[in-house]
């Protein structure tokens, strides 16, 4: 079988779905489709859905808040082969569709769910088990079945499907920050769609929008950087995703046009579940930059600081500059007269919150108490519930608000820097590509000590390939996806590369992990060039 690459680009629907060029790696389509003959009594699938993981490049927790990330999508990715039986044909007269998910993975066991045409709600998601990993494409079908079109669900002549066969391939490691779960929901999302004759009907945007929404109800509480990426993202470009006012994507070329470094993943195969540990980690950091926020617009003495506008961070930087003026605060600040100066009102503004943040928790550097925090924000008892504790839950004694809402704004202005680097540099010539790479690399290991040292989801095996990896040769190296855990990112010469890789095979997993074949070797540290976004393939 020839199977195609999805033509790259970014706006028109269609380009999710229509085929062109020769993708690489036909073997693993053929062997998707025989095994889901094997598995589907001999029947062939009708399509094959995908969507890619992707790496973070820089840009950590901050899209929860409203601040532009710029990730990439990767090579790594998940597969659905998929057919469809309609009602008609099936010769009887469905009020539902039965979906039979399997997956190539042993551990993931086979499940199947049905669902009424008219609403989801028999669709229940488990909290535990060999089956749970099938939420991911519950949630996303519940998300989907309010766009899905009406004179299909209501169809007299049954063009409904009343039956979805899906097997589900997939190659990036789950749990390990490069975004497993918003492949399995995006690349669900399509397979709703393509079955239900309905993704002429809807948007990438508006699908990474239900995507986002959706995949909350698993239990984190997340922003949208990931679907976003699995969704938008075409070859060889990193993608400039902003969420505020709304999600815009912007395609970007990493500079030089013809690379001479490359970005080098490698794992440190130390799991972090968000779904278990989100209460102490993930969701709890979400809160207190929420807590922050509200700190922040009532020091700022804001009108609205109790609106929906001041809920973020972000929203609090956009009420704050309804009314200030850039040029007298630059006119108080060197600081922030340099920033402007070079890199622009944008990046002015990010700087005068940092410094506001400054000021703001003076005094309380370390961490807050509920009561503190009370006092802070101005929310108490049950209104401090129903604000801050009521979504998703959390357990923390004190609340760091202070390194919490420094990370973010300071994080949003490297990733600012990095991507005019990354724009204004593209035609340059190996030469100054080069010092530009430098730049680069200093944004990223800033990041990873910000997220080491203020935001707290650092582990001492990701410090230890960071550190590894800055001795051989990386230009920047941090952490990438959530942290606790899960891979990390470096920028390497290209003539580095083998070295690089072999440093931290004997450096980190010949200690950690002797008993590694090689394939898994390969699997936990590669080098990667951004790839294409979710796409179907007609078989
Ligand atoms: P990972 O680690 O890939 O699950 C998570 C969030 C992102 C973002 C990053 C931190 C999900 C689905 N994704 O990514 O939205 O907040 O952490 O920058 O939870
Ligand atoms: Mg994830």
């Amino acid at each position: 079988m020839t199977v195609s690459d999805p033509v790259p680009l970014v706006s028109a629907l269609d380009a999710i779905y229509s085929p062109a060029g020769v993708l690489k790696n036909g073997k693993r389509w053929d062997d998707l489709a025989s095994q889901f003959k094997a598995l589907f009594g001999g029947a062939t699938p009708d399509f094959i859905a995908r969507a890619p993981g992707r790496v973070n490049l820089i840009g950590e927790h901050i899209d929860y808040v409203g601040f532009s990330v710029f990730p990439a999508a990767i090579e790594k990715d998940i597969l659905m082969a998929t057919k469809v039986t309609y009602a008609a044909s099936a010769g009887a007269q469905a009020d539902g569709v039965e979906v039979v998910l399997k997956n190539t993975t042993p551990r993931f066991k086979e499940t199947r769910f049905t669902s009424r045409y008219q609403d989801t709600n028999s669709v229940a998601l488990l909290n535990e088990g060999d089956e749970r990993w099938a939420n991911y494409f519950k949630v996303a079908f519940k998300g989907l079945h309010p766009h899905l079109p009406s004179h299909i669900l209501a169809d007299t002549n049954d063009r409904r499907p009343s039956r979805i066969e899906v097997l589900v391939d997939g190659t990036i490691p789950p749990e390990s920050s490069l975004s497993s779960s918003a492949a399995m929901t995006t690349c669900s999302s399509i397979v709703v769609l393509e079955a239900f004759g309905a993704r002429q009907l809807i948007d990438r945007k508006e699908m990474a929008e239900v995507a986002i929404e959706s995949e909350r109800l698993v239990g984190v509480n997340s922003g949208g950087m990931d679907q976003s990426a699995s969704i938008f993202s075409i070859p060889n470009h990193a993608l400039f995703i902003s969420f505020y006012p709304t999600l815009a994507v912007q395609p970007i070329q990493l500079p030089p046009s013809e690379p001479d470094h490359v970005f080098v993943i490698a794992n440190t195969l130390v799991v972090s579940d968000k779904k278990v540990t989100g209460p102490v980690n993930y969701n709890l950091r979400v809160v207190e930059t929420r807590m922050a926020a509200r700190a922040l617009a009532k020091y700022l003495g804001l009108s609205e600081a109790k609106a929906d506008g001041c809920k973020t961070l972000r929203g609090v930087q956009e009420a704050y500059f309804a009314h200030a003026d850039i040029q007298t605060e630059a006119a108080n600040s060197a600081e922030v007269a340099e920033t402007l100066e070079r890199y622009g009102a944008e990046a002015a503004r990010l700087k005068i919150m940092e410094l506001k943040v400054e000021a703001a928790f003076a005094s309380k550097r370390e961490g807050l108490t509920r009561q503190e925090v009370e006092a802070a924000t101005g929310y108490a008892g049950p209104e401090f519930e129903q604000e801050f504790l009521s979504s998703f839950p959390i357990r923390a004694d004190t609340f760091a608000l202070y390194a919490r809402s420094k990370h973010v704004f300071t994080e949003a202005l490297r990733v600012l820097v990095f991507q005019s680097l990354c724009s204004s540099t593209s035609s340059l010539s190996a030469d100054k590509g080069a010092s530009v790479y430098t730049s680069l690399g200093s944004l990223m290991d800033g990041s990873q000590a910000s997220l080491r040292d203020l935001y707290n989801c650092s582990c001492p095996e990701l410090d230890e390939v960071i550190s590894i990896a800055k001795a051989n040769g990386a230009l920047g190296s941090r952490l990438t996806g959530a942290g606790w855990g899960g891979c990390t990112v470096h920028l390497v010469p290209k003539p580095k590369v083998q070295s690089f890789i072999q440093a931290i095979r004997t450096g980190y997993y010949a200690k950690k992990f002797p008993d590694l074949t090689e394939e898994q070797l390969q699997d936990a540290c590669f080098d990667t060039q951004p790839a294409g976004g979710a796409c179907v393939y007609k078989v």
